[in-house]
């Protein structure tokens, strides 16, 4: 740990100081250009991300939260005696709040890329907690998977809003695999995954009227600034969300305003007038083709929770 307070640990793994530069770089000389979604998550990606948390037309998180508070104490008990509980891209949520309440775990070991945010929402929970061991964990949890928690017992995953989703199915896959490594025999899974629904309903909750969502796309291009030295200027490119029936997802865009060049580092991109960079997928299942990639990933299904709209499931696994 490189800080200790209370039952509180805290472990660096310095993802920001990855690849990010090699990444960029590759992903602008791609045709279509692209970026990884996970470039969204600098400080204040994780703040415009709890704000869409609460947009009116993100049912995302407030339906996962109402199964949650509805199904708590029904999850617990199927989840059975865990002691280890892990999160996946803990954000400053409610929803563990809630999970760490009906499953009473011995230690809670939040996984995050984005340090400031998981110190700060970890140390709360350490805080209102004082029962509860907490291990703060500082990763890529996309590339890097060495936890220094394999060893402890009786462990469960909890992996919610759909985060799976940004990944390509056979990403997630690799993902699923991994996390039933980490879980080992015995071990539960407990993910939210959105639903396939009305392109009425999809649409709009990945571009919202009060423009959080295009502002936190936008926002991928000043981190890049400011983590590579480059110089876009976000209000020259404009968000785009656009439901893909035919491989179900969302694709969010950034198109260029102009005929414009820009520089990361040494390197020069140019973008044509309307040129697109792909910056995020989000796939939407059904509830049979989640479990599905579940099984081919390991798991065998224990339950699964949804709600009466049938906009959102969380799914029960064990390995
Ligand atoms: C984190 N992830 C599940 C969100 C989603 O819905 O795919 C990210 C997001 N992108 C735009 N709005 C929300």
């Amino acid at each position: 740990p490189t800080s200790t307070f209370n039952e509180f640990a805290f472990y660096d793994f310095e993802p920001e100081t990855g690849d990010m530069l090699n990444d960029v770089v590759k992903g602008l000389s791609s045709l279509p250009k692209r970026l990884s979604p996970k470039y969204f998550y600098d400080e204040t990606g994780s703040t415009l991300f709890d704000q869409i948390c609460t947009l009116p037309e993100y049912y995302v998180t407030r339906t996962e939260i109402s199964l949650l508070r509805a199904h708590a104490s029904e999850m617990a008990e199927s989840v059975g005696k865990q002691s280890t509980l892990f999160e996946l891209g803990s954000g400053s949520s409610l929803k563990i709040r809630m999970l760490l309440d009906a499953l009473k775990p011995n230690t809670y070991i939040p996984m995050d890329i984005s340090k400031q945010h998981l110190l700060n929402a970890s140390e709360k929970i350490a805080t209102d907690y004082p029962w509860l061991d907490v291990n703060a964990v500082c990763v890529d949890y996309s590339q890097y998977w060495d936890s220094p928690f394999t060893e402890a017992e009786n462990k469960v995953a909890f992996f919610p809003g759909s985060s799976l989703g940004n990944f390509e199915p056979n990403q997630a896959k690799q993902l699923l695999t991994r996390i039933a490594q980490l879980l080992g025999q015995g071990g539960m899974l407990l993910i939210g995954i959105d639903l396939r629904k009305d392109i009425s309903i999809l649409e709009p909750a990945y571009n919202d009227a009060a423009g959080v969502t295009a502002a936190f796309n936008k926002n991928i291009l000043s981190h890049i600034n400011r983590e590579l030295s480059a110089n876009f200027n976000p209000t020259n490119f404009i968000h785009k969300a656009i439901w893909n029936d035919a491989l179900s997802r969302i694709e969010m865009h950034l198109l260029s305003t102009s005929a414009q060049e820009y520089s990361v580092g040494e390197h020069t991109f140019y973008f044509g007038e309307g040129e697109s960079i792909h910056t995020e997928n989000s796939y939407k299942y059904s509830v049979d083709g989640f479990q599905a990639l579940a099984k081919e990933s390991g798991y065998t299904s224990e339950n699964v929770w949804v709600d009466a709209q049938d906009l959102f499931s969380i799914h029960l696994f064990s390995v």
